[in-house]
């Protein structure tokens, strides 16, 4: 039987869980590998991205969903099982990120509008047949003198409104995600000019999605969290970063949404999982709230293994160990002392 967009949907944000984006392109899993001095080649992306999948105690009890590349949509194991099946074994949904990247916006310097809408239809049944139930697409915004522009946000938002549309048409959940970076042009910028290019850039989003008639009720918003430029030097509290991003969700994410699903947008692990935690530990959320981290559940992982095939296990328990510590976070019940304990 078909499973509805709801029911994938609701899975996806199943309370305890959240989302393992290992959607990297070939050049961003090279800029990973290069920090453990490990050549980026097809096996080498395989073996990686295998010891992640093979970590059954972390996949089947925290990882509701894996976003993949289509490179490893298209993998198999070492011994020949397909890595989407690996991902299935462990109870978790494999997704797609279907976006070709973030293309320079023309007449606009220093913005991006994301490509990929041409074909996606054909693409989206394709992947369908590969296994995938749910796909990313991935609008970036930059802060910077005088921007983000209007323009910028309105071709982003109409691009992941037209994406959305397509995957709902063939059955597949979209995953929205306008990400308002912590380092984009400049990253000075304090918490208040996220907050409100954020809110600018959902309250548009979410205008578009409606004019393209997307379900509400069956895709998951993937957000940046509000807080402040890289390199402003402002120092936030948890408390602080979870109470501006509940407020300003309240705004602008309408409630029959059915899920959030953070990214972790270059903040340590630890500031990720913290403010996940803080977040889910203010009243009345009417929506589910978790994780779709790259960074902040593959660092620890990366660094462990480095490359080596004995460090496998090692790998996969600082793997373990993340999606630990962010479940506990999804369900607002992270303590800095479970950190500690671990280490
Ligand atoms: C895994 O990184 C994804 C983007 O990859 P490309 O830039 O190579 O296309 C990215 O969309 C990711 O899914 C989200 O940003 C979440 O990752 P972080 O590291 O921000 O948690």
């Amino acid at each position: 039987m078909t499973e509805s967009l709801q029911a994938i949907a609701r899975r996806l944000v199943e309370p305890g869980k959240g989302l393992l984006a290992a959607d990297e392109s070939s050049s961003t899993i090279k800029k990973r590998f290069d920090q453990i001095k490990l050549i980026s080649t097809f096996d080498t992306r395989r073996d990686y991205r295998e010891m992640l999948f093979r970590a059954k105690p972390a996949m089947s009890a925290y990882v509701s969903g894996v976003i993949l590349y289509d490179e490893t949509i298209r993998q198999s194991a070492a011994d020949g099982t397909p890595l989407v099946e690996l991902i299935k074994e462990s109870g978790s949904i494999p997704g797609i990120k279907v976006d070709s990247g973030a293309k320079p916006l023309a007449g606009f310097p220093g913005e991006t509008i994301t490509e990929g809408l041409d074909g996606l239809g054909e693409r989206l049944s394709e992947y369908y047949d590969l296994g995938a139930r749910f796909a990313k697409w991935r609008g970036v915004i930059a802060i910077g003198k005088g921007l983000p522009t209007q323009e910028a946000i309105y071709a982003n938002a109409h691009a992941l409104a037209r994406y959305a549309a397509l995957c709902q048409a063939a059955g597949i959940v979209p995953i929205v995600e306008p990400e308002v970076l912590m380092d984009g042009v400049e990253s000075s910028h304090t918490i208040d000019v996220c907050q409100a290019v954020t809110t600018d850039t959902l309250r548009i989003v979410f205008s578009e999605l409606e004019r393209a008639r997307v379900d509400l009720t069956g895709m998951i918003l993937k957000p940046n969290m509000v807080v402040p430029g890289k390199t402003s030097g402002q120092t936030v509290s948890a408390q602080e970063v979870a109470e501006r991003t509940v407020a300003m969700f309240r705004d602008v994410v309408p409630a029959s949404v059915p899920g959030i699903a953070f990214l972790s947008g270059g903040q340590t692990d630890e500031q990720a999982t913290e403010n996940l935690s803080a977040i889910n530990q203010l009243p009345n959320l009417p929506w589910r709230i978790t994780f779709s981290f790259g960074r902040a559940l593959q660092a620890a992982a990366l660094q462990a293994w480095g490359g080596k095939a004995e460090n496998v296990g090692a790998g996969q328990i600082a793997f373990l160990h993340r999606c630990r510590m962010n479940s506990l976070a999804a369900l607002g019940q992270w303590q800095p002392a479970l950190e500690r304990e671990a280490a």
